[in-house]
């Protein structure tokens, strides 16, 4: 782990308010040129481009990667020189891909260190003992970043990379890197990682181009979306960037500011609750207060809003489920200009005996919304109203997965659930915030590992 590495980034975000890494791959092949002298012409001119786009979109950007075809084209002289003219503005992070034997990942990180990179991607995949050891212990020396690369962005990467994300990580972080590249096409495998290694770095190619939307890895839990050809083959660039951090500051989902604000309203807290399924818990989320808090009211659904835009998430209408989602539920539904409707706790007794209030045309794509998820009870009972009035029920949101199953049978149902967290993270967010003691986070992780466990049985 290299303390350098992790000011220097953390120094370079607070300046920029940016969580873009720009990856510098531009479409040049030196060698299509046969005579030498007119091949070092065009590189000192690609040379003299990228140092003005750097200068253009110095505070836009945080960081910069760099990887082999720019190296190949280039040669280290002049990226040495790239690096050396924008030192001050950006991180830089070259990305070799690197998955050899130690001895010759050590050969190639000597230099890639000593012409500047702060940090380089190398692939888990090699194991520690005489691959990865080699580069951390050498960066350690070095005050060097090491990221590990441990599943890919393209499709192909799920035929076998991404299968083996899990034991990969397990080899990056037993190896002792600072983070991780983690793709954005993968969202799930980026809120994972977050949840594991909350104080690692990571970092999410597979934005813009590649499909995933601006901002998504962003809100799923990375720390830096690598942007290439959307901003880098922009005609103009710094515009682009700028276009994306508005977009991205739209969709910012503040998770640490939600789980505070949580606490100090007393809308979550740790002790020992009994559950309405009668069980009991060393710790309790009631939502149904936050209307009356209306910085964290706000605060809450405009995250739902966010999350729902960064997904790319198509829906007719939204419904609220008694109690605490309907008031939520409506308000996102307001900001977002969709109709309203919710459907009730309990069956009336008189009048229509309509568990759902509001108006549902046939066919309808219907969001459901809710506060939190346990074994998603309530969840799907709204899934088979909805249904039974001619809605299409594909998602359902919460705010809090309470990661008792609800995922899991909703899925069942053939309907996803999109938490904008789990319990864990909520937990850790406190506990990493002070809010929580040692000893309370302890037992409610242990309660919430062992209730997962209980669900796998
Ligand atoms: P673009 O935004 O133009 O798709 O560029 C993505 C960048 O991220 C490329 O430099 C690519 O090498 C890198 N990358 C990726 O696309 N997927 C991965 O899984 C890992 C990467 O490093």
């Amino acid at each position: 782990m290299s303390k350098t590495f992790a000011k220097l980034v953390s120094e370079i975000t607070k300046r920029t308010d940016s969580r873009i890494i720009l990856a510098l791959d531009p479409i040049f092949n030196p060698y299509s040129i046969k005579s030498i002298e007119e091949r070092m012409k065009e590189r000192l001119n690609v040379s003299t481009r990228i140092k003005s786009l750097l200068s253009e979109l110095d505070g836009l950007v945080a960081g910069v990667k760099i990887g082999l075809p720019l190296i190949f084209g280039l040669g280290m002289d002049h990226i040495e020189d790239i690096i050396s003219s924008a030192r001050k503005s950006y991180f830089f992070v070259c990305d070799p891909k690197m998955a050899d034997i130690g001895h010759i990942n050590g050969l190639e990180a000597a230099q890639i260190f000593d012409i500047g990179f702060d940090a380089l991607i190398m692939h888990a995949a090699v194991g520690i003992k005489g691959g990865i050891d080699e580069v951390v212990d050498l960066a350690e020396e070095m005050e060097k970043g090491v990221l590990g690369l441990c599943a890919m962005s393209h499709p192909g990467a799920s035929e076998h990379l991404n299968k083996h994300y899990n034991e990969l990580l397990e080899i990056a972080a037993a190896a002792g890197v600072d983070g991780y590249v983690v793709p954005a096409t993968y969202p799930n495998l980026i809120t994972s990682t977050k949840e594991a290694h909350p104080s690692s770095i990571i970092i999410s190619p597979g934005v813009g181009t590649q499909g995933a939307g601006f901002g998504s890895a962003l809100a799923a839990g990375a720390d830096y979306e690598i942007i290439g050809r959307s901003i880098a083959q922009a005609s103009a660039p710094a515009q682009k960037a700028k276009e994306i951090l508005k977009q991205v500051s739209d969709m910012k989902v503040d998770i640490p500011k939600i789980a505070v604000s949580l606490a100090k309203n007393r809308c979550v807290m740790v002790g020992e609750f009994k559950l309405t399924s009668g069980l009991m818990s060393p710790y309790y989320i009631d939502l149904r207060a936050t209307p009356s808090h209306q910085e964290l009211f706000d605060l809450i659904t405009s995250a739902y809003v966010a999350e729902l835009k960064a997904l790319g998430i198509q829906f007719d209408r939204i419904a609220g489920v008694a109690t605490a989602g309907v008031p939520i539920g409506a308000l996102v539904a307001f900001k977002m200009r969709k109709p309203f409707l919710y459907i009730r706790g309990d069956t009336r007794t008189h009048g229509t005996k309509s568990l759902l209030e509001g108006v549902i045309n046939s066919g309808e794509s219907i969001l459901i919304v809710d506060d939190a998820a346990t074994t998603g009870g309530s969840l799907i009972k709204a899934v088979e109203t909805i249904r039974e009035r001619g809605g299409k029920v594909d998602y359902t949101m919460v705010l809090v997965d309470r990661e008792q199953g609800g995922a899991q049978n909703l899925l069942k149902k053939g309907v996803k659930l999109i938490a904008l967290m789990t319990s864990t993270r909520l937990i850790q967010e406190l506990h990493a915030k002070g809010l929580i003691d040692k000893a309370s986070y302890e037992k409610v992780i242990k309660y919430i590992e062992e209730s997962k466990n209980a669900q796998q049985t």
